[in-house]
């Protein structure tokens, strides 16, 4: 039977299980979008291309599953990239298909030509220009495989517009596209790595992104008790270990308390599963660990020795490499190095200012996790709020947290709220963001009304750009240059504009109150929080000095 170019996609699509795409049409993509409007998938219309990126990142993020976006030629393809850079960045699966202008207008500067594999190439795991229709059958389901196999990234499909609409007959369609068996990790490595764990006197586990993506984070709560080996994150691995865990020192690096950075100085093994040693986490890395071995374990070879070189690195699925762990690592009660680090954490807190107070940071940031849901998912904008959410709010599972880590993309939080609660529709999601952050994608609050999606805006509102203003207070003499808004938009206002319920902890007469009562309400909403501008993210780590060297949040220091 005969089928364009479109039909193919959408089939194979559905095939793939994609229930919802988000996107923008344009002439480039309409065959796309007419083909859309006789399946089975939801379309989502955001309101800019980066925001549908970042819708279908929430999707992915929230859930594990690729998940996909659409946008036209030229502007429409040029908006996403932001969106694919960023989950290139924090290896997060998404496939994005876009229109391009018919192969014979290519090269011809035709109206809205761009060349989106070039500009997609490196901030791709791979990309695809698509020249025939038959092509599709291969290609689709390969984008699926790739997007998903080993590290998961982002891939790009950039499809001509006649290759859309050409018809090919179909006798049978393609398998989808699954994620492809990784490595089997090398026994001996293993058993080297069991038994420095079993000879190390300080051994402590140091987690990211990759024990959220392979579904690893019961494993290496067994692993941490089992051998009694507590257990530091990234931002990107937060929620993997429960905050409360007893052997869990919270996040690591640059905002990290200072027990935790202390604990990392003092270590002997350094076990780091699924990180990449990113600067934000090492700080300066001759510096990192410096009386540690280290056994790195990540699925990607290239991430083995390319910051700090390892004793042992193991590539290899971290879920397989744990599990023989596990079965052969020897038990062990590590006593004084658990003292030790009771001496540390009650020494050298992290201190919460103003927790009492929702109309301060960590007071907005613990208020609300008191008021939400048990099972409710986080995203983050960018800035000091998404530190001090970090920092404070009581993660207690895998992909509770989603947030910018990489590429640090302002905007971020909006949308991807938007996205993890469509493919959760059960659960409240809350979005914290900074004023700043917000009006990167504030256009996408009409998709939130339009789609009636469960979602709290929390917004964090210092009237600044907080995070430079902090640099530039800490390290630029105090000389504020361009990090104040002169003239701030009335928030609540422009939410209620858009259609959803808003409220001012600003002007409530009880602000606590307030903010239950807006998180207990079904249906989008936006509670804007004052918070004082003067406030900082502390302790931090000066940028490129070591991890000890870290300032502020001191106990008995103003600061
Ligand atoms: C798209 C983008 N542009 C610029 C930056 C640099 N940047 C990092 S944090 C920040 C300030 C964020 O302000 P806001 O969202 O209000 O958060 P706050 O720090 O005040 O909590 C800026 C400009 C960025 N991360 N992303
Ligand atoms: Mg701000």
């Amino acid at each position: 039977m005969q089928h364009s170019g479109a039909e193919i996609i959408i089939r194979l699509l559905e095939r793939q299980g994609i229930t919802q795409i988000a996107g923008i049409p344009g002439g480039a993509n309409l065959p796309l979008y007419d083909a859309l409007k006789s399946g089975l998938i939801k379309h989502i219309l955001a309101r800019h291309e980066q925001g549908a990126g970042f819708i279908a990142q929430g999707m992915a993020r929230a859930t594990g599953k690729t998940a996909v976006c659409f946008g036209t030629s030229g502007p429409g393809a040029t908006n996403l990239l932001t969106a694919i850079a960023d989950a290139r960045l924090d290896s997060i699966p998404v496939v994005a298909i876009t229109g391009q202008v018919p192969l014979p207008l290519i090269g011809t500067d035709a109206f809205q030509e761009i060349d989106t594999y070039g500009l997609t190439l490196p901030i791709t795991k791979h990309n695809y220009l698509v020249r025939s229709t038959r092509e599709l059958l291969d290609v689709i389901p390969n984008a699926f495989r790739i997007a998903s196999s080993g590290r998961p990234g982002p891939v790009v499909v950039d499809i001509p517009k006649d290759v859309q609409s050409g018809k090919i007959d179909v006798e049978s369609w393609p398998e989808p596209g699954e994620p492809a068996l990784s490595k089997t990790p090398d026994d001996r490595q293993v058993e080297q790595m069991v038994q420095m764990i079993g000879e190390a006197k300080r051994p402590l586990l140091y987690i990211g992104g990759g024990i959220v993506c392979a579904g690893a984070a019961e494993l290496l709560r067994r692993i941490a008790e089992k051998s009694s080996i507590p257990v530091t994150s990234t931002l990107m691995g937060l929620g993997a270990m429960p905050t409360n865990h007893p052997l869990f020192l919270g996040m690591l690096g640059m905002h990290a308390a200072r027990y935790t950075n202390m604990a990392l100085d003092e270590c002997d093994l350094l076990i780091a599963a699924g990180v990449r040693f990113d600067d934000r986490a090492t700080g300066k890395v001759a510096q990192f660990c410096s009386h540690a071995k280290i056994i790195h374990v990540d699925i990607d070879a290239s991430e083995l020795g390319k910051i700090k070189m390892p004793f042992v690195g193991v590539q290899g699925d971290v879920r397989e490499v744990l599990t023989r762990t596990l079965e052969t690592m020897p038990v062990r009660d590590r006593g004084e190095w658990y003292a030790r680090l009771c001496e540390l954490k009650t020494k050298f807190p992290l201190l919460m200012p103003g927790s009492e107070d929702p109309k301060s940071p960590y007071g907005c940031v613990l208020h609300t996790a008191s008021a939400a849901e048990p099972d409710a998912i986080v995203t983050t904008d960018v800035g000091q709020h998404q530190m001090w959410v970090a920092q404070s709010f009581p993660f207690s599972y895998p992909r509770q947290l989603l947030t910018s880590g990489g590429l640090g993309t302002m905007g971020f939080g909006l949308p991807a709220a938007i996205g993890a609660a469509l493919a959760c529709p059960d659960r409240q999601v809350i979005c914290f963001s900074g004023d700043g952050s917000l009006m990167m994608n504030i256009q996408e609050l009409a998709t939130a009304v339009e789609e009636q999606v469960n979602i709290k805006v929390v917004l964090m509102n210092n009237s600044h750009l907080g995070l430079v203003r902090q640099q530039q207070e800490l390290f630029y003499g105090a000389r504020f240059s361009a990090s104040k808004f002169h003239h701030e938009p009335d928030f609540a206002a422009i939410a209620r504009g858009f259609g959803l319920d808003a409220y001012d902890l600003g002007t409530a007469s009880d602000p606590a109150g307030t903010l239950r009562h807006a998180l207990s309400r079904p249906g989008p909403c936006l509670i804007n929080v004052p918070i004082p501008a003067e406030d900082k993210v502390f302790p931090m780590v000066p940028p490129g000095a070591a991890n000890k060297d870290m300032i502020g949040g001191e106990v008995n220091v103003n600061s």
